[in-house]
């Protein structure tokens, strides 16, 4: 332990000519290119609205790290010189700033803060050309709710200056004590607290003795926040061979890399379990560690898959053994946990895309594990969804069920039938092509219903809505849904993530009862739905691009 004498810090305050008029947070923090992020004031006038709005901040105790993305050190420096001024009491960092977005989660609960922030752009590529990104989670652990996002906004908007005191870094190399005036800074081990939650929720002997059998592994990190956990968790604690933790030293620009864990980002993964037949079980995560994607030899498991699987195997786990509340899924993710909730005949909740729409559920006891089609699953643990959570909770049932990742799924729809499901991303498109083919497809939505679709006929077409639950805030214009009689859907959403114009969203679900035909390619039982949404909507048209980015 260090510690560095208090001496006074001078506080000055800092005018803005003309504030900032694009501050506006999307499906997970404000996120924008490094580029913009250096702009002078930029980042100050963005902290400056949140100490501003977020409750508590004089006399309280602040999370802050990141997922080491390029800005991270800068942007930690800047945080701790303002929450100087604005008051703090403590701020808790970990050691090198990196703190994955679950681990923050779970230290803001267990050490009571008020809040935390997370220097992340979670799955967008990092360095001086990629993006910078700032999440603001409230003191449940939880990204902050639409209400606090809109008045972080508003206040940027007419911000005229922001204060900070004139204090040297603190160093991040090891924990350490620290103060800048009369606010503590805490430096700890990023990944203690995250591990040890971890064993309280899986039974590590069992999962142990899994990989210690015959069961070779590959983990890509990503040069992402998640390889020092996984180093630990992986290859410390469990025996995995070493070497089974691929990419696992964080990178500011994530090795070039896009840190996004699906096939086309993560395809070294990808094509070594499913093109080869070393390995048994691969896994990846992103950016910030909360996004999963798990492979089995020669099997993708789509996340919406994944969702139901965990709940219908939960109580192999010790957290999950007593049974589950309920479940809840994003809207566009299919209704894959919808059938197992029935069987459990638990609750089975719809929200828009976002994790803080499922923070009311989790925090009235409602649910227990939630998720979404984008590579996120997670339980009332923390509250965020949380990638290693994921990967830990596969391997429990791996260790229980002593089968291959592809029985489980094989089984799985033997069972319930199987959502034939994907997403078609058409990333990068020209704004106002992509505002054009939206507005335009939600103004013939009305005259939808009854017409004829994939062979089918529409059973319902509008803008989804949701009404909260617990506190009844209603929220709209969440994605435009087309439903078909046969409960098969198409839904289409503009990303609220996205950097670089628009991104279109296109997500395709139908289902096969365990009758029917399992085990066809999803784009080929998709195929009819796919040509009749790029027809609706003048999807080639509009972008001239003949085929999505990516497609899951
Ligand atoms: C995307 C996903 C959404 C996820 C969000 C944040 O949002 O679709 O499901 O919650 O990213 O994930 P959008 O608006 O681009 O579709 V992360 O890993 O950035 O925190
Ligand atoms: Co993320």
């Amino acid at each position: 332990m260090t510690t560095s004498a208090p001496a006074e810090p001078t506080q000055r305050q800092v005018r803005l000519e003309t504030p900032f008029s694009d501050q506006k947070p999307g499906t997970s923090g404000l996120r924008k290119s490094s580029q913009q992020f250096e702009q002078p004031h930029y980042l100050e006038s963005f902290i400056e609205a949140v100490l501003r709005t977020l409750p508590g901040v004089q006399g309280g105790t602040l999370v802050v790290g990141g997922d080491g993305r390029y800005g991270n050190r800068r942007a930690i420096d800047v945080i701790l010189r303002m929450g100087a001024a604005h008051g703090l009491s403590r701020v808790i960092l970990t050691t090198g700033g990196i703190l994955s977005t679950p681990a923050a989660s779970n230290l803001i609960r267990k050490r009571q803060a008020i809040g935390g922030i997370i220097l992340s752009a979670s799955h967008n590529p990092g360095g001086p050309d990629g993006d910078f990104g700032v999440k603001v989670n409230g003191a449940n652990g939880g990204p902050t709710p639409a209400s606090f996002t809109d008045a972080v906004f508003e206040c940027s908007k007419t911000l005229e200056q922001y204060s900070l005191v004139d204090a040297p870094a603190i160093p991040l190399d090891a924990p350490g004590k620290h103060s800048i005036g009369a606010m503590n800074v805490e430096v700890i081990d990023g990944v203690d607290d995250f591990v040890e939650l971890m064993q309280q929720l899986f039974d590590f002997d069992r999962i142990g003795a899994l990989i210690r059998s015959d069961f070779p592994l590959a983990f890509d990190a990503m040069h992402a926040v998640t390889g020092p956990y996984a180093q630990r968790l992986l290859e410390g604690l469990l025996g995995a061979p070493a070497g089974s933790v691929r990419n696992g030293i964080p990178l500011e620009d994530f090795g070039g890399g896009h840190p996004d864990p699906n096939l086309t980002y993560a395809h070294d993964l990808a094509d070594l379990l499913l093109k080869g037949d070393a390995y048994r079980f691969g896994a990846a995560c992103d950016g910030d560690g909360d996004r999963n994607m798990i492979l089995g030899q020669r099997c993708f498991v789509n996340p919406s898959d994944s969702l139901a699987v965990l709940t219908a195997n939960a109580s192999v786990a010790p957290a999950y053994a007593a049974g589950l509340a309920g479940v809840a899924r994003s809207m566009p993710t299919s209704s894959a946990v919808d059938v197992v909730a029935r069987e459990l005949g638990i609750d089975c909740y719809e929200t828009p895309t976002g994790w803080k729409f499922f923070g009311n559920l989790l925090d009235a006891g409602r649910i227990t594990l939630c998720g979404e089609e984008s590579f996120g699953t997670g339980s009332n643990h923390v509250r965020e969804k949380d990638g290693l959570w994921a990967v830990l909770f596969w391997l429990q049932i791996l260790a229980e069920r002593r089968c291959s990742v592809a029985e489980i799924m094989a089984s799985h729809w033997g069972r319930f039938g199987r959502h034939y499901y994907s997403r078609h991303d058409y990333e990068a498109v020209a704004s106002e092509a992509a505002h054009g083919l939206y507005d335009r497809l939600e103004d013939i939505l009305p005259n939808l219903a009854g017409q004829s679709f994939a062979g089918r006929s529409i059973s319902v077409a509008d803008n989804f809505s949701y009404t909260d639950p617990i506190d009844g805030s209603v929220t709209g214009g969440q994605g435009l849904r087309i439903l078909l009689e046969d409960g098969s859907r198409v839904v289409v959403r503009l990303s609220g993530t996205g950097t670089k114009g628009a991104t279109i969203r296109v997500y395709l679900e139908s289902y096969v009862p365990s009758s029917g035909d399992l085990q066809q390619d999803p784009q080929v039982a998709l195929a009819e739905m796919i040509n009749s949404i790029n027809a609706l909507a003048e999807i080639q048209q509009r972008t001239g691009m003949d085929r999505p980015t990516v497609i899951t």
